[in-house]
């Protein structure tokens, strides 16, 4: 059923205040803190473990020749990779060559709630940040239809999330985003360089053996 997952704890002020700032950042960002509450985010992230059983998490070369300090894997059609050659998407994963696993029903409603109208999601990068790992600002431009939003979803460690404008000169604001919170990128905040600078380790017991999951979905196609 629609809307189940919806979180019914009111948002403390300082929470609603940290809201209400982020919204302001830039044109088209949103923030749904406690979008999913605590037993979803429990079941969620037991499913996205269980999924990776089979699509690993791995760190991959990015140009340069760097290893991102985030494991990675997807779920969907298509995924999000890297290696020395650049970014693209994929519909198989590198290291096993089979398809990534299907994205989790509570992910397609999140994303018809919170992103109406906007064509289905065919990729859900799925981050896994632990030991340190951090994602420097970068912009999501691998995708067809750059007017179609990415919607993130958070759970287990807080993060210390980093948003800017079009440019990577620009200033930036940044928002700590929880466990079961959720944020939109649309309109002008699509392009908007962001990242993230910080994850405070042992914050949450959310996901199973620690840290913070962060699953990304996409239009790629
Ligand atoms: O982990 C996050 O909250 C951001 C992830 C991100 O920026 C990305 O996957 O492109």
């Amino acid at each position: 059923m629609r809307g189940q997952y919806l979180a019914s704890r009111p948002l403390s002020l300082a929470r609603f205040a940290a809201r209400v700032d982020a919204e302001r950042l830039i044109d088209g960002f949103q923030l749904h803190p406690c979008a999913l509450d605590r037993l979803a985010q429990e079941a969620l992230a037991r499913q996205v473990m269980d999924l990776a059983q089979d699509a690993p998490f791995h760190s991959p070369e990015v140009p340069g020749g760097r290893r991102m300090s985030v494991a990675i894997t997807g779920l969907g059609p298509l995924s999000w990779t890297s290696d020395a050659a650049g970014y693209r998407y994929t519909a198989t994963h590198p290291l096993t060559g089979r398809p990534w696993p299907a994205i989790p029903p509570v992910l397609l409603d999140l994303w018809r709630r919170l992103a109406p109208g906007a064509p289905e999601p065919d990729a859900c990068l799925v981050n896994l940040y632990r030991d340190g790992a951090r994602m420097g600002l970068h912009q999501d431009r691998n995708e067809q239809d750059l007017s179609v939003p990415v919607l993130s979803v958070s759970l287990g460690d807080k993060a210390l999330f980093r948003i800017g404008g079009p440019s990577r000169k620009d200033a930036t604001r940044s928002v700590w985003l929880s466990s079961g919170d959720v944020v939109v990128l649309g309109g002008p905040a699509r392009m908007a360089f962001h990242g993230v600078d910080r994850v405070v380790a042992g914050s949450s017991t959310v996901v199973p053996g620690g840290g913070r999951l962060n699953l990304t979905l996409r239009r790629a196609r």
